[in-house]
């Protein structure tokens, strides 16, 4: 028994209990009301343009693949010209969808998009609208139907099927012609049904793509002439999204030519989109090159960016491409490069002509899985202690933590007069980092208009980076730093931002791959991007290692020559992937005829960042004559257009060769296939032939004027 318990209670403690009651009560009264206010506190209204659930869905999948595969893989050539015999030429020895969809799904990627119909308009599927589709090939006696395959395919690995249609079909005869009330017959029946097909037959399409290649040189059954289409209104997209959204009502449509729909080319296909990236857009009418690469701030509908590129140089196979394709540091870049910022990424894998993914563009593939899921393995932000500058209606529900949650569908956010602010993220200990990843929760729309972000080292904020948009992602890398506290403050928005989510990483550093170039003389120089790293090379075609000879300054060789070259770190004994340039004969001899200016010698010089442009004055056909120095045989040309100017890139030419430079032979002409797009090397072949003199025609650029440039100019011997 205790003491307390017998005594009779006092006046004062009986006011005390009254008291504490009292106040019980009231603290209670006054909980439930914050509480219901808590409860009450509401999310941000959305902001400007908002994604579709269509468009949040394709967002998440972050990353999917290009399947390039037609006649033109046989033909050896970018587009196919539409060719009717083509047709007996597809026919691949080991066509295994099975092994496309297996290496897309070990790569990470979410769906494979197949180019149904290319340029040259032969069908993968047996369509009721042409005889130019793979019923007509040698391919399983003309019983195939690789759309089949492949939609299975994706089933089986859990992949999402897309379509790539395209517009433009240089073998239908009524492409781009109108009937007399106006009307496109290719439009209403062959392009319309072909899509209606591919919608029907395969089960669920997540997206279907059409290019903006369109009209110019084909066969159009057998008419080889020139066919010119407004690609705003010949093919009256309304009513072909129409029928598109009925078929297909969870489909995200990309298209390039008038009206955009869901998604938007980025401008380039070389694998990034602008540092700043809106997912906004004016999307009626011709859309200028710099909003597909930034977007629009104020645009006025949600079309988020999809970055597209090929694993090698081409979209389609070509063999010379076996040792262009992209290596791992390349990759990464195109990785970061996108949906890194704000974009999604769609890496093209070229069928080979046996039907598959070639091993090093399956081992390439890889290799970036392997390297993502490493540099992202650990986030040093979940449950570290998290804080913000201010938190809305001081609501749990929009408190700092939701950023570092791990649920995308909770974030953090700000009253709404607040527009700026920061999250500080405690490791409670120094961390070492190197790559920050935030989030804002899209279906508000996008907000942030600019941000910092800063590490305390040694009790001193340093500022890392300092950015402007996010969106759906952004992921920033910087050299590894080491501090305690991370700090993420938004420097302005178009309202209160919310973050769904942030993210910290110590990704493993990677040697850059060593530049090779050759100047004019012959001599070749390699460059490493870092100080520290050796480099060591070979000439003779073998894989250098850091036994092979060290590179220390240029070596001059005037022949043909491989030259493949790594960087080598000697303190982890790491290397780089192997460098490759093949040269042939050097420079040194050249003359450029009949030009009165220094500056033409750029494009001989074997520096592709250095170019030269004819002369305003000088109309179409422009000729660039080349002294060689000595006779050569000569099997071949290389044209690189100007790699700085969107100006002045040759689409038709003509080759010829002379020993005099009176007679003239034309040993090789046509088109540059898809140049605009993909500024890169073209490489064409021709019967061996001896002369001294090269002469290069322009016929035609891809701006239909006189601009005429070059950034190298090279040939091929025997
Ligand atoms: C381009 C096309 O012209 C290429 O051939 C390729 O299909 C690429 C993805 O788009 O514009």
């Amino acid at each position: 028994m205790r003491f307390e318990s017998l005594a009779k209670p006092s006046i004062e403690s009986i006011q005390l209990k009254n008291m504490i009651k009292v106040n019980f009560y009231a603290a209670l009264i006054c909980l439930s009301m914050i509480g219901s206010c808590l409860a009450q506190v509401k999310a941000p209204r959305p902001v400007g343009p908002t994604p579709t659930e269509n468009q949040v869905r394709w967002q998440e999948m972050e990353y999917y693949a290009f399947i390039h595969f037609s006649t033109n893989t046989f033909t050896d050539q970018e587009w196919g010209y539409g060719e009717a015999d083509d047709a007996k030429l597809f026919n691949p020895t080991n066509l295994d969808c099975d092994q496309w969809a297996r290496v897309c799904k070990n790569s990470g990627m979410k769906g494979i998009i197949v180019t149904a119909k290319h340029h040259s308009g032969f069908c993968l599927w047996p369509t009721e609208t042409t005889e130019y589709s793979v019923k007509n090939s040698p391919w399983k006696n003309g019983k195939g139907d690789i759309i089949a395959d492949l939609a299975k395919a994706c089933k089986k690995y859990g992949l999402k099927l897309g379509i790539y249609i395209s517009p433009w079909d240089r073998n239908h005869p009524s492409y781009g012609l109108l009937d007399s009330d106006g009307s496109a017959p290719y439009v209403k029946n062959v392009f319309r049904k072909q899509i209606e097909e591919c919608l029907t037959l395969y089960g669920d399409v997540f997206e279907i793509w059409f290019d903006g290649a369109n009209g110019g040189d084909g066969y159009y059954g057998g008419a080889r002439t020139s066919r010119k289409i407004d690609r705003t209104t010949y093919y009256d997209w309304v009513n072909t999204y129409k029928m598109i959204r009925k078929i297909q009502p969870k489909i995200v449509i990309w298209n390039d030519n008038g009206d955009r729909a869901d998604l938007r080319w980025v401008g380039t296909e070389s694998g990034y989109v602008g540092e700043i990236n809106w997912s906004l857009l004016n999307a009626k009418g011709e859309v200028s090159h710099d909003m597909l690469a930034h977007g629009l701030e104020n645009g006025d509908s949600w079309v988020p960016g999809e970055v597209n590129t090929s694993i090698r140089p081409g979209w389609f196979y070509h063999e010379y491409e076996d040792s262009r394709v992209k290596t791992l540091p390349e990759l990464l870049r195109v990785y970061y490069s996108s949906f890194g910022r704000n974009g999604a990424m769609l890496l093209n894998f070229p069928i080979d002509k046996t039907g598959r993914i070639h091993a090093t563009d399956e081992k390439a593939a890889l290799e970036l899985a392997g390297a993502v899921k490493e540099a992202f393995a650990v986030d040093l932000a979940t449950k570290m202690k998290v804080s913000a500058s201010n938190v809305r209606g001081n609501s749990k529900q929009f408190g700092a933590d939701k950023a570092v949650d791990g649920d995308k569908s909770t974030y953090w956010t700000t009253d709404d007069d607040v527009k700026t602010g920061s999250l500080i993220i405690d490791f409670g200990a120094p961390k070492a980092f190197n790559r920050f990843l935030a989030q804002e929760y899209i279906q508000l729309g996008q907000r942030v208009k600019s941000f910092t972000i800063e590490a305390l080292v040694n009790g001193k904020w340093e500022q890392l980076d300092k950015q402007t948009t996010i969106g759906y992602k952004r992921i920033l890398s910087f050299p590894t730093v080491t501090a305690s506290k991370l700090r993420f403050t938004i420097t302005e928005a178009k309202a209160s931002p919310v973050i769904s989510n942030v993210s910290i990483y110590n990704a493993p550093q990677l040697l850059e791959i060593p530049s090779i170039t050759r100047a004019k003389t012959g001599e070749i120089a390699i460059g490493a991007s870092d100080k520290e790293s050796q480099i060591f090379y070979t000439l003779d075609g073998s894989v250098p290692t850091d036994k092979s000879k060290r590179y220390t300054h240029p070596v001059m060789t005037e022949s043909k020559v491989r030259v493949r070259a790594i960087a080598h770190d000697p303190a982890s004994g790491k290397n780089s992937p192997v460098a490759d340039e093949q040269f042939d004969i050097a420079r040194k001899k050249w003359t450029i005829l009949g030009v009165d200016d220094d500056k033409v010698n750029s494009i001989i010089d074997g520096n592709k960042n250095t170019d030269w442009f004819q002369p305003q004055s000088k109309k179409m056909p422009a000729s660039i004559v080349i002294d060689l120095g000595e006779q050569q045989n000569l099997e071949g040309f290389r044209y690189l257009p100007s790699q700085n100017r969107n100006a002045g890139i040759i689409t038709n030419y003509q080759f010829s060769v002379s020993s005099d430079n009176k007679q003239w032979s034309i040993v090789d002409q046509g088109e540059f296939s898809n140049i605009r797009n993909n500024p890169l090397w073209q490489i064409k072949k021709f019967t061996a032939v001896k002369a001294r003199y090269v002469k290069l025609v322009a016929i035609r650029n891809t701006q239909e004027n006189d601009t005429v440039g070059y950034a190298e100019i090279d040939v091929i011997t025997k």
